[in-house]
């Protein structure tokens, strides 16, 4: 929209971009930004922020005011976590970027593994795959520090995917994961706006006939800041996965 706020519109040429999409993660995004960007000199970074009330937005501005790795869209009003990572992946293919790795701005994914989850895409070029997901739920793979009932919660639309859905992958939830952007030309919309984005992306890029692979994380649970996966967002969520389970079984 007209009134979002940028950062500097000369991004250095790149391959590789993380993206996080924020909200009110004032406490995580400084050592987010400092995490990602000694991960490797090359890796640039991108928030998306929704114009967060504790300021997260107009912090990470003024560091990108001095660090050229570093990109951020402050949009006007909180409009989603789907929607702000969909325009997230847009703007770095704008940019000519080949790979975005997605992740929570909270620490649940450790910036550490991002190497490993680009070098799961492979080359490129037919056969490998379009998306490498940050997986919990292959061998390897763990939570740390949920009560149970988040692990039900995930579980259960984990299985609902898998099984009604007809994604084949363990772990559709999981925020952690390597887009390579050209699948973007096979995918179309609408998308969910909301969480549901994560398993919709999937839905939508198996059934273009792109491979997505595994690879196992460890995820931690935040230790600052609070979740801002709340009832209203869950219901909104399970609203969307039955449309896709709609379309899925009688195609409308
Ligand atoms: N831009 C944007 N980011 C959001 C929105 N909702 C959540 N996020 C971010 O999405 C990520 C995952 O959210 P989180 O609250 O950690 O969800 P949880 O891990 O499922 O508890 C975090 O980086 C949040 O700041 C939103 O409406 N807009
Ligand atoms: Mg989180």
């Amino acid at each position: 929209m007209a009134d979002d706020l940028r950062s500097s519109e000369a991004w250095p040429p790149g391959r590789v971009i993380a993206l996080a999409a924020t909200f009110d993660e004032r406490d995580n995004i400084g050592p987010l930004v400092d995490a990602l960007l000694a991960v490797d000199p090359a890796l640039q970074v991108l928030v998306v922020d929704d114009d967060s009330p504790d300021g997260t937005g107009r912090l990470v501005l003024e560091r990108a005011d001095q660090e050229p790795r570093l990109h951020v869209l402050v949009r006007r009003g909180r409009r989603g976590l789907g929607s702000a990572t969909l325009e997230g992946l847009e703007l770095a293919r704008r940019h000519g970027f080949e790979i975005v790795v997605n992740l929570d701005a909270d620490f649940s994914h450790d910036p550490a593994d991002v190497p490993r989850l680009v070098a799961a895409l492979g080359p490129g070029g037919p056969g490998s795959p379009a998306v490498a997901i940050g997986s919990r739920r292959v061998p390897g793979g763990r939570v740390v520090g949920w009560p149970l009932s988040r692990h039900v919660a995930s579980r259960l639309v984990c299985w609902f995917t898998r099984l009604v859905l007809g994604v084949p992958v363990r772990d559709a939830s999981s925020g952690f994961r390597a887009v390579r952007l050209a699948v973007l030309g096979r995918v179309t919309g609408p998308f969910a706006e909301g969480y549901a984005f994560q398993e919709d992306f999937l839905w939508r890029v198996h059934r273009a006939g792109g491979r997505i692979v595994e690879v196992p994380i460890t995820f931690t649970d935040r230790t600052r800041g609070r979740s801002k996966a709340g009832l209203a967002e869950s219901c909104r969520s399970i609203g969307d996965l039955v449309r896709l389970a709609r379309r899925t079984w009688l195609g409308w």
